[in-house]
Formats: C-alpha cells, structure tokens, sequence
C-alpha cells in the first residue's frame, strides 16, 4: 500500500494517534503535499457517503475530522508561505449553526499563505460577531464566511447582509460544499470559490482590484 492510500484509510477510520506519522511519512517518501491534501479530502468524502448510507453515525464522522486536523498539521508548515506580504486583515468563520471547521481551516491556511492577516473567529458565528469583529481589528479588507449545511445557507446570507449593512465597502467573499456561485451573487457576496486554493486567489484578487 502507499503511503499516501495508508493515510487515506487512517483519515477514513478515525487513527489521529497515527496519521501525523504517516503523513511525515508520505512526505519523506516524495508525496506531494497538495496530493496528501487532496487525498484526505476524499477521504472525507467517503466518510459523508457512509453517514448518508447509514453505515456511520456522527461519532465517527467526528473521529475521522480529528485525524484529518491533525494530518492538516503536518502538512501546514509545508503548505504555508512566507507570509511577508501583507495584503490586510481577513476576517473569517463558519456562520451561525454550522460546526464544520476543516474546510474553513483549510481556508485560513490558504489566505494566510496568500499574505492576509488571518482572524479566525470559529464555528458557530453569528452574524453580528463579523461585525464586531470588523470594527475591532486593524486594517479589515475582507470577511470570509463558510457554510457547509444546505441549512444554515440561510445563515450565511444573513452574515453577507448584516455585514454589507454595516460595512457597504467591506468586501465580503463566501464558500462551503453547498453554495454556489449563482447563491453568492443572490445574497450579495463579492466572490465566491469552490475550494481553498481558489478562495486565496479569489481574495487576492477582491482585495487588489
Ligand atoms: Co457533517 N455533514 N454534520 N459533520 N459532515 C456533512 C457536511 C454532510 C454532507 C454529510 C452527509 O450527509 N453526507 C451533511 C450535510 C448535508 C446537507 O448539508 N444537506 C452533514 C450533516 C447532515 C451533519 C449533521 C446535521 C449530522 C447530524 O447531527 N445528524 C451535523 C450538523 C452539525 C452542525 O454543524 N450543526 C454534522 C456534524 C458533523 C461533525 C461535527 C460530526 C463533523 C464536523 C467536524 C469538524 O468539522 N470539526 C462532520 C463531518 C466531518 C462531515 C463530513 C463527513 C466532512 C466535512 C469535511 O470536513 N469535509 C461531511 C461530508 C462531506 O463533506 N462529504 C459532512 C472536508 C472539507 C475539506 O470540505 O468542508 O466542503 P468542505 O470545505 C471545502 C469547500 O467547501 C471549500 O473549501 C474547502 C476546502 O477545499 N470551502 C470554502 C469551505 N469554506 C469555504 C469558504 C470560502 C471558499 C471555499 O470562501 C470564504
């Protein structure tokens, strides 16, 4: 088995005692670190497939997010730039509701990477939180918000409102596995990007224009 297929199978079964060695591991045998990503994602998806078939229930979905987190670890220093260019401060967070955090951690790495300031306001945000958390740090060019429940996009377009409300400029960018770029536009989001690599690009670009 590869090393990278050993992984996917420790994502997939929940081991977060043994995936970060078998991360380090992947990487020291010349696996890329966007294919050791890409492979956990999938993995992921895998994981939701057997929810949605009744083979699992939410304590392993649990258990299999927590070896993913502490694979994504091993991977960051790897995946992060140098971060010497400032491009401002983003904002970012899972909106009101939803407690899906990996694909917004994946986000903040990417943005980081890109030369944002990340503030990382969690899970579970409520709109007015956004807010707050604009007036109160320094130099806000960009608000990031995910929703990854078809049940809280709702929530997400309240986060977009609430924040144009209060900040008509702020530039407000948007994502999660059921949003769409047709939605973002509906809500009145500035961007919007299918994935973390696209999400840096996206904000660079919204940021820069
Ligand atoms: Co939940 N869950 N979950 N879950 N969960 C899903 C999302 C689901 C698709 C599973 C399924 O049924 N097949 C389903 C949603 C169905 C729907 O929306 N209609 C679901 C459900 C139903 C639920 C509960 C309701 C289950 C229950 O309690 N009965 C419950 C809800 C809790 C809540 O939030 N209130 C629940 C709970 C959980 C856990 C807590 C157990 C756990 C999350 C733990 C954690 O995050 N720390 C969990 C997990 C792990 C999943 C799956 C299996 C994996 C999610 C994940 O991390 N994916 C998921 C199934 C799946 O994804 N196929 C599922 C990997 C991650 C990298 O992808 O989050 O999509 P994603 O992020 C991507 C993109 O979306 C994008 O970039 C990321 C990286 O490429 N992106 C952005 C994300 N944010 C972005 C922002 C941007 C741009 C791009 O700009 C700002």
């Amino acid at each position: 088995m590869s090393k990278i297929e050993e992984v996917k199978g420790l994502v997939e079964t929940g081991k977060s005692k043994k995936i970060a060695a078998a991360v380090s591991e992947a990487l020291d045998a010349g696996d890329k670190a966007q294919d050791i990503l890409e492979a956990m994602i999938a993995s992921m998806g895998v994981v939701g497939d057997k929810f949605s078939a009744g083979e699992i229930f939410v304590p392993e979905m649990l258990i299999a997010a927590k070896a993913m987190s502490k694979g994504v670890e091993v991977l960051k220093p790897v995946m992060a730039g140098d971060g010497s260019s400032s491009l401002g401060t983003c904002i970012m967070g899972t909106v009101a509701g939803d407690l899906h955090d990996i694909g917004k951690n994946l986000v903040v790495m990417m943005l980081e990477s890109a030369g944002f300031d990340m503030v990382d306001l969690g899970v579970d945000v409520p709109a007015e939180k956004f807010v707050e958390a604009v007036k109160e740090n320094n130099k806000v060019v960009l608000v990031a918000c995910s929703g990854l429940l078809t049940t809280t996009m709702p929530a997400l377009k309240e986060a977009v409102q609430t924040i144009k409300a209060a900040y008509p400029e702020m530039k407000v960018i948007v994502g999660g596995a059921p949003v769409t770029p047709e939605y973002a536009d509906e809500i009145g989001a500035d961007g919007y990007a299918p994935d973390a690599g696209s999400a840096a690009v996206k904000a660079k670009e919204l940021v820069t224009a």
